[in-house]
């Protein structure tokens, strides 16, 4: 009770700030920024999300939280052009206590309000969202998906989708779990798994991302089966956006 009063005053006081990860095309070059929240406390410092998400899904404060972590995605998109940067996504990660009608009108709302293309923007769920109730899933990816929004199932074989509904939804992107990348290389359960994601990715033509890539070897591993997109420590680290935008501008 005491975290969730803590919360709801950092939402008033604007303490939440927004970090991003850029991902990397095969060719080496950056397509989009992950945006991932970050509780900039009075007196604690820094905290990630594990320490808040949790409370404000239970709480219903991710509502709000998602909405103003929506809006910095816009925001930072418009930032991207402005730099002369177009052309790159920009994702954010959605609970499944978020994932709503009202999640709808958030969406349409950000874009209309930042002008920001529908193709920019990327929703990141989970399989757990997907599976707890399908058809209301269904339904909602399709309203947000008909706006030109794009969805990305994360961490992407740690959950239990049946391979017959992933057909069913529109789905553009399977992130392969960085657990699932780690090992890559020594293990070879870890190269199985990747394997047979990629396939199926291929097969029912969804785009594939490995998160975690923090090896060289990893990279070469996956770039040798046309892995799409990668995310991870060896190619940039989540950081502030005004870290990040003079990487970026290298690309140019
Ligand atoms: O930023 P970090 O790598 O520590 O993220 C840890 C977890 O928190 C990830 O599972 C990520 O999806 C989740 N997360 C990060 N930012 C957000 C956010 O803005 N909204 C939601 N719902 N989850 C987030
Ligand atoms: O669940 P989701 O994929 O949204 O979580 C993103 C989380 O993964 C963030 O906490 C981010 O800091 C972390 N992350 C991103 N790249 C790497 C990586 O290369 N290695 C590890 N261990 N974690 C990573
Ligand atoms: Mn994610
Ligand atoms: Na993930």
């Amino acid at each position: 009770v005491q975290l969730v009063a803590e919360l709801r005053q950092a939402l008033e006081r604007d303490e939440f700030v927004a970090v991003f990860q850029p991902l990397f095309d095969s060719d080496e070059r950056p397509v989009a920024l992950e945006t991932l929240v970050r509780w900039q406390h009075p007196e604690r410092g820094l905290l990630p999300p594990g320490e808040f998400i949790p409370v404000c899904e239970e709480s219903g404060l991710i509502v709000e939280l998602g909405r103003r972590v929506l809006d910095q995605a816009a925001r930072h998109y418009r930032r991207l052009v402005d730099e002369g940067l177009p052309g790159l996504r920009v994702a954010v990660n959605v609970s499944p206590a978020q994932f709503n009608d009202e999640l709808v009108r958030h969406v349409t709302e950000t874009i209309q309000r930042h002008s920001l293309p529908p193709e920019a923007l990327e929703l990141e769920i989970t399989e757990g969202l997907l599976m707890q109730d399908p058809e209301r899933a269904i339904e909602l990816m399709r309203q947000i998906a008909a706006l030109g929004v794009s969805f990305s199932i994360d961490d992407f074989g740690t959950g239990y989708s049946s391979l017959a509904y992933l057909k069913r939804f529109p789905i553009d992107r399977l992130k392969i779990d960085r657990s699932f990348v780690r090992d890559l290389g020594s293990d070879e359960d870890d190269a199985a798994i990747c394997n047979s994601i990629i396939g199926l990715a291929q097969a029912l033509d969804i785009r594939t991302v490995a998160e975690g890539v923090e090896t060289v070897l990893q990279l070469d591993w996956l770039r040798a089966r046309n892995i799409d997109e990668v995310q991870g420590y060896l190619l940039g680290r989540p950081m502030p956006f005004e870290e990040l935008l003079p990487l970026l501008l290298r690309y140019l």
